[in-house]
């Protein structure tokens, strides 16, 4: 096919490898072509970890050169390649200008600010653009209007029942298999000592991703993050092996210990597919209902499968849900005012605090950490600091291999921050150290006591969690779930409520 006269020019983007992209549905090799490009402004608009770059580039590269065996049209725009333009906008106009095609497609993006430029395409550069519906998700961004219309807050637990009876997924007629939808309170089992964790998936290094190890060490050294060792599946035959890895080796446990965390053990029982889910090597759907067989099969309990079930079908896309709801104005959410800049220990671990240390030690070396420490030690932390969300909601998009905005925002701004005044959580996820240390090893190691609740060698969490309570009373003190707490505060002698304000604020002041 000659270069000129092409009917579609197809756009696909880093986190849109799938092959049965709607972007790609009635692709016709005789006459459209696809572009796929890796552009310096989408690796540098944050600066994201060098393993999540090297990562993208190989599954990207990857992807291309199967589109290719299968005899599609493909432009690849490397990095590196001379006439590389930089960005989406770039790339697209030189496209239009070497290929002249009669319509621009691309599957809907997964960030508002790649969408509000998708959107000015069409005048800037003369030439229809078609932006199709992501039919990889699997609730609608129309469809989660029409949920949260008339709704004051939105309640996950009630859109998930909704999906498991949209998709017949763990039912039993119209009934929940079990009877419960919802087996979360078997899911809270703190860490034994006797854990035997199996090992995580571990990826063979082909040239196409010693290439992208290279050139990201080399152009990106400044960015945060160990490139080294990498060990991320880059197709898709390797993402459905670590999947199945999952389902034989972890899954069976996935529900008892979902909110454990053990020093040195950053993987545990959780699936690690979040970074395949949310570049498309992965589809949800399957994903799902593979785990439902394994039920069925006998082969994992309930808790753990209703568990695992709930977090893709129902939070994975109840987040999505929010964020197209609420963007643009969801990016200016900051209920509490927080403005304190993001303390330097985010991205060098240097603190005598053992569980920030070890959650930030780990992020950098794995582009990844488990929820509950995304949740309760950094987000918590973050949360009772008074962190500026903007800050907060760049670090955890540097810093984690899934990390788009789609996904990265609601669960910073709502769910750790309670940005948004308790649209998608009820109540801040404030926790001092009791919970660290119910549910981790960590406080062993630490020079801080978590039992001692004031005084320079006490638990930070402790004195900040209720200096937060405080600082926050007008906010916070009318919302029913928080009574037993400001019950409790009530009930403090002055001098301790000052002892708190005192030492949170030395503890802060230190962290300037
Ligand atoms: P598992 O624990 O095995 O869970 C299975 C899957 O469920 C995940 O792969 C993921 O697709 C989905 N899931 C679980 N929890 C959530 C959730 N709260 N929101 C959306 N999907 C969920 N997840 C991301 O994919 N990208 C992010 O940028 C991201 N940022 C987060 C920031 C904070 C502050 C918090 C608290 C959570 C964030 N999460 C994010 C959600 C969750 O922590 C990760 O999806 C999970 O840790 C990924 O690891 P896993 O694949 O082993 O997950
Ligand atoms: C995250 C990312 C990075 C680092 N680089 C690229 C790239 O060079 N080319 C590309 O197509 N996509 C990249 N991505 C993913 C995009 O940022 C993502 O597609 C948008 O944010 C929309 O979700
Ligand atoms: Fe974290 Fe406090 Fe435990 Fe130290 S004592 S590990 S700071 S919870």
């Amino acid at each position: 096919m000659s270069a000129k006269g092409v009917r579609n020019l197809v756009l696909i983007l880093g986190d849109q490898l799938s092959p049965d992209l709607a972007s790609l549905k009635g692709f016709d090799p005789n006459r459209d072509h696809i572009l796929m490009c890796e552009v310096f402004e989408e690796a540098t608009y944050v600066k994201h970890h060098k393993k999540k770059i090297a990562f993208l580039f190989s599954a990207m590269r990857h992807f291309a050169k199967e589109l290719d065996n299968k005899g599609f049209n493909i432009r690849y725009t490397k990095l590196d390649d001379k006439d590389n333009a930089g960005s989406f906008s770039g790339e697209i106009e030189r496209a239009v200008k070497d290929f002249n095609p009669e319509k621009i497609i691309v599957t809907e993006p997964g960030e508002y600010r790649v969408l509000h430029d998708m959107k000015s395409w069409e005048e800037r550069f003369n030439v229809s653009v078609e932006i199709r519906r992501d039919d990889r998700f699997l609730c609608s961004i129309d469809e989660f209007k029409d949920w949260a219309e008339g709704r004051k807050t939105f309640r996950m637990e009630f859109f998930y029942r909704e999906m498991r009876k949209k998709y017949n997924i763990l039912m039993e007629g119209d009934k929940p298999v079990g009877g419960e939808w919802n087996y979360d309170e078997q899911n809270r089992q703190p860490p034994n000592e006797n854990l035997d964790v199996p090992k995580p998936y571990n990826a063979q290094i082909d040239d196409i991703t010693q290439d992208c190890i290279d050139l990201v060490a080399e152009r990106f050294s400044d960015h945060f993050g160990d490139i080294e060792p990498f060990y991320f599946a880059v197709t898709r035959d390797q993402a459905l092996y670590a999947l199945d890895k999952f389902f034989e080796e972890r899954l069976q446990k996935f529900g008892s210990y979902q909110d454990a965390m053990v020093q040195g053990e950053p993987w545990m029982y959780h699936s690690h597919i979040s970074f395949y889910l949310n570049c498309g090597l992965l589809n949800p759907l399957e994903v799902i209902e593979k785990a439902e067989l394994v039920y069925r099969a006998g082969d994992a309990p309930l808790n753990s499968v209703e568990g695992f079930i709930r977090q893709v079908l129902g939070w994975r896309e109840y987040v999505r849900g929010i964020y197209w709801l609420k963007m643009p104005g969801y990016a200016d959410e900051n209920y509490f005012n927080a403005k304190r800049k993001l303390p330097w220990l985010y991205w060098d671990g240097q603190t005598k605090m053992n569980c920030l240390r070890q959650c930030v030690l780990e992020t950098k070396e794995n582009a990844y950490a488990h929820h509950i420490q995304r949740l309760m030690v950094l987000g918590n932390f973050a949360l009772i600091a008074g962190i500026d969300p903007d800050e907060v909601n760049e670090w955890y998009l540097v810093v984690y291999a899934d990390a788009f905005e789609w996904v990265e925002m609601p669960n910073v701004t709502g769910m750790i921050l309670f940005g948004d005044g308790g649209l998608l959580a009820s109540k801040p996820y404030a926790a001092s150290g009791a919970y660290i240390n119910r549910m981790s090893d960590y406080c062993k190691g630490c020079s801080f006591k978590v039992t001692k609740k004031n005084g320079p060698d006490a638990c930070p969490f402790n004195y900040l969690y209720w200096d937060f309570f405080i600082r926050n009373e007008d906010k916070l003190k009318g919302n029913p779930r928080l009574n037993h707490s400001y019950h409790t505060l009530s009930k403090m002698t002055d001098e301790k409520r000052q002892a708190i304000i005192d030492d949170s604020k030395r503890f802060l002041n230190s962290l300037e």
